[in-house]
């Protein structure tokens, strides 16, 4: 009797509980691999903000910079298994996993925000249903800027680049290396200051902001802008954390999505010329690349592009013509 009283009166209150709303605040970690202040994690942040009011506090995100909680290869395997609720990845670091992710590390298919925002649309079925499979939600995702070569050497074609020590950020960064007979090194962002400063690497291809956000200009003084690819971060969300939301949550997490990707995109965009500058402020020389140079690098383009058709068969083929055909329309 005394047993049932008690049960009766914590059902009670935990219906109150729940109808003040107390009990159904969840909270989800984001790990993320870049620092605080880099474009994309700013952007991550104001997401975060942004689903908090719009769900009046019921979902907290704390994002955490700089691969502070996982490292970026391990950020992925972190949100598939729920260590990690929600978490950004460089979509171009699991090019082994699937050709489908290792589209976002073929240079000079698409080399400028209107191509790489096509190439992205033409990508993003085959891109969810190979997520969805995995466990995985595409929240949304945002370009870095053109892919560019970062040199200690001045470099007039690829024959320049023979033998140095190259750090490679992804299977398609190290796989140019071996291409142009560099050495590559894979070292992730959080730790390529160090490597620069203790010469472990000696050139790398990425984005100005990178080379920005890791101060390269303190060793590294030769930039070459060769716009062969922009790779994307892309925001993935655990398919069961989500689907554990309620309606009008799961709305707001869709909505705070597709404008950090509008802004984002606008962002990175904006900021490209914004790093140039402050490179060049800090000593850094942003050079045009030499029509040699160029050539020799889309050769390389053209040689990872016949691979990835060939690893990713029928379906990359219905890829790129989605791709051409929205490249057609202007
Ligand atoms: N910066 C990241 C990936 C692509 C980019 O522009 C990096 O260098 O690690």
């Amino acid at each position: 009797m005394q047993r049932r009283s008690v049960t009766h009166f914590t059902l009670a209150a935990s219906l109150l509980l729940a109808a003040s709303g107390t009990l159904a605040q969840t909270k989800w970690d984001l790990p993320a691999a870049y620092p605080a202040t880099n474009f994309h994690t700013e952007n991550l942040t104001q997401f975060a903000k942004e689903i908090d009011t719009a769900t009046g506090g019921k979902l907290k995100i704390t994002v955490h910079a700089n691969a502070s909680l996982f490292k970026a290869p391990e950020i992925k395997r972190a949100v598939q298994s729920g260590q990690a609720q929600i978490g950004e990845i460089l979509l171009a670091n699991f090019a082994n996993e699937s050709p489908i992710y290792a589209l976002d590390g073929v240079p000079f298919l698409a080399t400028g925000y209107g191509d790489a925002r096509k190439l992205y649309d033409a990508s993003r079925p085959a891109m969810d249903k190979l997520l969805a499979a995995q466990g995985l939600k595409m929240l949304y995702a945002v370009a870095w800027p053109p892919q560019g070569i970062f040199s200690k050497r001045e470099v007039t074609s690829v024959a320049d680049l023979r033998g140095i020590k190259w750090r490679a950020y992804s299977p398609a960064t190290a796989k140019i290396a071996e291409l142009i007979g560099a050495q590559p090194v894979q070292i992730q962002q959080a730790e390529l200051s160090q490597a620069m400063a203790t010469g472990v690497i000696e050139s790398y291809m990425s984005s100005v902001s990178t080379g920005y956000d890791t101060k390269t200009y303190e060793s590294i003084k030769n930039y070459y802008d060769t716009q062969a690819w922009l790779p994307k971060n892309a925001v993935l969300v655990n398919l069961k954390s989500f689907n554990a939301l309620d309606a009008a949550t799961q709305s707001a997490v869709t909505k705070a999505a597709a404008d950090a990707q509008e802004r984002g995109w606008k962002t990175s965009q904006e900021k490209t010329e914004e790093y140039k500058r402050l490179l060049t402020g800090k000593g850094m020389t942003i050079h045009k690349p030499s029509a040699k140079l160029m050539t020799d690098m889309q050769q390389v383009g053209a040689l990872m592009l016949t691979d990835w058709q060939k690893a990713s068969g029928a379906e990359g083929a219905a890829i790129i013509a989605d791709y051409n055909k929205l490249r057609a329309k202007k």
